[in-house]
């Protein structure tokens, strides 16, 4: 047993510059650092992320009123508390908020806590982070869904579909996953280049360059991936993030251009770019209320993973119905959705049990903090969606899941895409 002794939280910044969370728990002989990340097209359903809307001096940005808390409700409460037992831990944090969406502490100060507590604990047992997760051996790494060109609200270009993915999905082992990618980027590069466009990254360091139509981008991916040799749909596959409950508006939607159409519309224009385009994986195609639709896709389609983000925000009750109703078959796992390590651990468990790919994301406002590769590992998640091949943030988790692969060595093995 390894007692807490108390848990002290800072201000940071975020990778968009906002305040953020970072909290540092420690026992007599050691200490470890965690950072909540921070969403931009967030779910109504996600757990509530306090900061301090009245703090002009921060543009009511602040969360020194979270980090307040950490100091003090929260430190008091976990003093004494042996860090291995992450369960008992959570489950303290949950009930001393005691709301539905942890709207009194807030999910960022919980889950930054949450997650800080994990990373002292794999520290202490002389652990690699990964290894204290829920795999014990026959360690899988995941494919990378890489960002590659941002639209939506991440980025100020007009598209209208918020991320432009590919997916390496030949790749022998991850280092080859990354080296097919950056060849697609930096081909990308040349040719948004060569067509006078800028190369500027947007928020998770995909290019956003300013065109406005979806299948400009698709033909600029189509290009890039050509250009490297490599065949669309069989070697590196195309995937999108639709974030859709941001193009929504009284049961129709703007998905496909700028005026809004009905759902049969909308689906009819998914299933063109899905053969044109060879698409493999769309994320949250319809609203996150919008269960008929989701379902009334999903039996439109096959062969396309449908990966609910905003429709469950990583709650198992949320999974549950979107099970029963047959909305998906993929989930996008997100910690501050939900607001603790243990909850995330047991809605992947879920996932996984009911056959759906789990996938394990960062937010578009993210950090140097590496947890998300550890846990794509630690729970063999299929993938991981982390941005770009830019943005430091972004690359730190592309980085850990390098030394990962590298520790594991021979044993090492991809995950399967099918
Ligand atoms: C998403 C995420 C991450 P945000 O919609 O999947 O890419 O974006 O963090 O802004 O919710
Ligand atoms: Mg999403």
């Amino acid at each position: 047993m390894s007692k807490i002794i108390k848990v002290k939280a800072r201000q940071v910044f975020d990778s968009r510059g906002n305040p953020t969370i970072e909290a540092e728990v420690f026992t007599k002989n050691n200490s470890t650092i965690a950072i909540c990340p921070s969403g931009a097209s967030t779910g109504t359903y996600e757990a509530f992320e306090k900061r301090d809307k009245n703090n002009k001096r921060y543009l009511g940005k602040s969360v020194l009123n979270a980090v307040n808390l950490i100091n003090t409700k929260i430190s008091k409460k976990l003093k004494g508390q042996n860090v291995h037992d992450q369960e008992r831990i959570d489950t303290l944090l949950i009930n001393l908020d005691g709301t539905r969406q942890k709207t009194r502490l807030g999910a960022n100060s919980i889950l930054a806590v949450s997650m800080a507590v994990k990373k002292l604990s794999a520290r202490i047992k002389k652990l690699p982070l990964f290894k204290t997760f829920l795999v014990k051996n026959n360690f899988k790494l995941p494919y990378p869904l890489m960002n590659i060109i941002n639209g939506g609200v991440h980025a100020n270009n007009g598209l209208r579909i918020q991320e432009f993915m590919i997916r390496p999905d030949r790749a022998k082992n991850f280092s080859d996953a990354m080296r097919i990618c950056y060849v697609v980027i930096k081909n990308l590069s040349k040719i948004i280049k060569n067509k006078g466009l800028s190369t500027s990254v947007g928020d998770e360091g995909g290019f956003a360059p300013m065109i406005n139509s979806n299948n400009q981008a698709l033909d600029l991916i189509v290009s890039a991936i050509r250009k490297s040799g490599f065949i669309n749909g069989r070697d590196v596959s195309i995937c999108l993030d639709v974030a859709a409950s941001e193009l929504y508006k009284k049961g129709k939607y703007s998905i496909h251009s700028k005026s809004f159409v009905s759902v049969e519309k909308s689906i009819k224009e998914f299933k063109k770019i899905i053969t044109k385009y060879k698409i493999k994986s769309i994320e949250d195609p319809f609203a996150e209320n919008d269960w008929i639709s989701w379902n009334k896709f999903m039996r439109n389609i096959s062969k396309v993973q449908v990966v609910g983000d905003d429709l469950y925000v990583t709650n198992l009750e949320r999974l549950k119905k979107g099970f029963l109703n047959v909305s998906s078959n993929a989930i996008l796992i997100k910690l501050n959705q939900i607001g603790t390590v243990s909850e995330t651990i047991e809605v992947i468990k879920f996932a996984q049990i009911i056959g759906f790919k789990t996938i394990i994301s960062h937010r578009s406002g993210d950090s140097e903090d590496t947890f998300i590769a550890d846990l794509a590992v630690g729970t063999n998640s299929d993938q991981i969606k982390t941005g770009s091949l830019a943005r430091s943030e972004r690359v730190a988790k592309y980085n850990q899941l390098l030394r990962i692969e590298e520790r594991l060595g021979k044993k090492a093995r991809m995950n399967k895409i099918y």
